[in-house]
C-alpha cells in the first residue's frame, strides 16, 4: 500500500496571518507547511510608501498578543538588529509599513515550514476513518502532492476595480495596489486622478502633493463617498478590534450582521488622522501668500464613464447630490478602490463538503472552522470571515488570537491562553 506522510496542518498563501500560525505552531509538535505563491514574503509592496506606518500598534506583530515571550516578537526583532534604544527614543506604537514588512521577512527567514515560489492549485478531501486533505502545489513548472489534516486559507484579498473600468485597466489606469510599482512613470504625468477615499487613496495623494512642486503635475482627489472622513480611532471605538467584540459579533443572528456591518465602515475604511493632518497642513503652507496649488479635491463625486485616447483618458464624473455632470482630463487615473475576498480557484474541489449560507458565503463556526455537510478533516478561515465575525477579520491586532484558537484546535490541546475579559466596556447583555 502507498505510504503518505500526513501533516497536522497546511497553510495556504503566506500573509501576516498564515506567517503567524506558522510562527506560533512552530514550539509545538505539530508538523506544518505553509505555500506561498510569490518568491519571498512581501506586504502589500506596491503600498510601501516610505513615511506610512501600520495603522496598529506594533504590539500586532505575528505573536505578541498571544505569546509576548515568543522569539518572532518585533521587540525581539528589534534586539536582534540591535535597534531596541532607536525604537525607545523613536517613542511610537505605529511603525513604519516598511519596517513591518522587514520585520515580517525576519520572522519568514527563520520558519521552515515556509514555502515560496509554491502556488496551490487544487485541494481534495479523502473521507476516511481519520479525513485527510490533498494538496496539489505547482512549484517551478512542476507538481508536488502533500498531505494534511487541517488546512488553513491565508489566501488575504484581491484589489478591486469596479467592474465597469476593469476593461480599461493599463498602465496609466491602475489600482492603488500598483502604486510604487507605477510611481516613477506616473510622476512624470501632466495630470493625475485619484479615486477613493480611504487610508491608500490618501497616503497616495499626500506622497503626490509632496511631489508636486518638482514634476508639476495637475492633481485631482475624487470619492463617491460623502466627505474625506478619519477613521474611527478613539480608545473605545478600538475596542471593536478585540475578542470580546468578535464574540459578540459572532453570536448576532445572521439577518441583523449585514446592517451592522455597514454601518461600521468608518472603522475600518476612511483616513487616519494624521494623513488627513499632513495632507491639509501641507496644502495650507503651499498656499501661503495666495499662491495656488493644482489640485481639486471633491466628495460626493462618482467616475461615471471613462473614454481612452490616445495618451490621456476623459473621465465622466458625476456629483449625484446635485445630478450635475462634469468632463475631466487625466493621463493617469489611480482607482483606490479597495479589495475584496475572492474565493480561491483550489476550493473548487472541496465545495460539495461544504455548507453555504443563502448568500453563497461560507458558512463558518466561531472557532474559525468552515462547516461542512458531513464531519470531514477542519478547514480553516484566516480574513475571509468578515460576514460571520465582524470588523475584526481583517485586523492585524487579532491575527495571533485567532492563530491561538486554530492552533488550540489543531494541537488538540491548550497551547495558547485565550483571554476572556479583554475590554472595560460590555458588548450587549
Ligand atoms: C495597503 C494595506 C495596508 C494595510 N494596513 C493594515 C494595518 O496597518 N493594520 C491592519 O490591521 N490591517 C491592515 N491591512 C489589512 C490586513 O488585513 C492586510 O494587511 C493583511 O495583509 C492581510 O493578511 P493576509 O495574510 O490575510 O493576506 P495577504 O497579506 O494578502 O497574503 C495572502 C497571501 O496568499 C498568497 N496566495 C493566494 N493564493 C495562493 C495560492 N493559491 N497558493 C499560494 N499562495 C497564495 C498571496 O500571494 C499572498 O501573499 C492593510 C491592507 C492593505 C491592502
Amino acid at each position: 500500500m502507498e505510504q503518505r506522510y500526513v501533516l497536522d496542518v497546511i497553510g495556504v498563501g503566506v500573509g501576516p496571518f498564515n506567517l503567524g500560525l506558522a510562527a506560533l505552531i512552530d514550539k509545538t509538535d505539530c508538523t506544518y507547511k505553509c505555500f506561498e505563491q510569490k518568491n519571498e514574503f512581501n506586504w502589500h509592496p506596491g503600498m510601501l510608501l516610505e513615511g506610512t506606518t501600520l495603522q496598529v500598534p506594533f504590539m500586532a506583530d505575528v505573536v505578541t498578543m498571544v505569546d509576548p515571550k515568543s522569539p518572532y516578537t518585533f521587540l525581539n526583532y528589534l534586539h536582534e538588529h540591535e535597534r531596541l534604544y532607536q525604537f525607545y527614543f523613536f517613542e511610537k506604537f505605529h511603525i513604519p509599513r516598511n519596517e513591518y514588512n522587514h520585520y515580517c521577512r525576519w520572522v519568514a527567514s527563520q520558519l521552515s515550514g515556509l514555502e515560496f515560489n509554491s502556488t496551490v492549485i487544487e485541494v481534495k478531501m479523502h473521507e476516511e476513518a481519520k479525513p485527510f486533505y490533498e494538496v496539489t502545489v505547482e512549484k517551478e513548472g512542476k507538481l508536488h502532492t502533500y498531505y494534511s489534516y487541517h488546512l488553513v486559507t491565508g489566501v488575504g484579498t484581491q484589489p478591486v476595480v469596479p467592474r465597469d473600468f476593469q476593461t480599461v485597466a493599463s498602465n496609466t489606469f491602475y489600482h492603488s495596489a500598483h502604486y510604487k510599482m507605477k510611481r516613477e512613470q506616473t510622476l512624470k504625468a501632466k495630470s493625475i486622478t485619484v479615486i477613493g477615499s480611504g487610508q491608500s487613496a490618501a497616503e497616495i495623494v499626500y506622497d503626490l502633493l509632496q511631489q508636486q512642486p518638482q514634476f508639476d503635475y495637475k492633481l485631482n482627489w475624487y470619492t463617491r463617498s460623502k466627505g474625506f472622513y478619519p477613521m474611527e480611532y478613539s480608545k473605545l471605538g478600538l475596542e471593536h478590534f478585540s475578542p470580546d467584540y468578535t464574540r459578540y459579533f459572532y453570536r448576532l443572528p445572521e439577518e441583523k450582521k449585514e446592517s451592522v456591518l455597514r454601518n461600521q465602515a468608518l472603522l475600518y475604511k476612511g483616513i487616519s488622522f494624521e494623513t488627513i493632518g499632513d495632507i491639509y497642513d501641507l496644502i495650507y503652507e503651499r498656499t501661503i501668500g495666495g499662491k495656488e496649488v493644482p489640485l481639486t479635491m471633491r466628495a460626493l463625486t462618482e467616475l461615471a464613464g471613462v473614454e481612452k485616447t490616445n495618451d490621456t483618458h476623459l473621465l465622466t464624473l458625476h456629483q449625484y447630490e446635485q445630478d450635475s455632470f462634469e468632463k475631466e482630463e487625466s493621463e493617469i487615473v489611480i482607482m483606490a478602490t479597495g479589495y475584496h475576498a475572492k474565493e480561491p480557484a483550489f476550493m473548487e474541489g472541496l465545495k460539495e463538503h461544504l455548507l453555504f449560507d443563502e448568500k453563497g458565503q461560507l458558512k463558518i463556526n466561531e472557532l474559525y472552522q468552515v462547516e461542512m455537510k458531513k464531519k470531514g478533516a477542519p478547514l480553516f478561515v484566516q480574513n475571509g470571515e468578515l460576514h460571520t465575525h465582524g470588523v475584526g477579520a481583517p485586523d492585524l491586532g487579532l491575527g495571533a488570537y485567532r492563530n491561538a484558537v486554530l492552533i488550540n484546535q489543531i494541537a488538540g490541546e491548550s497551547v495558547y491562553k485565550i483571554y476572556k475579559n479583554t475590554v472595560f466596556q460590555k458588548f450587549g447583555f
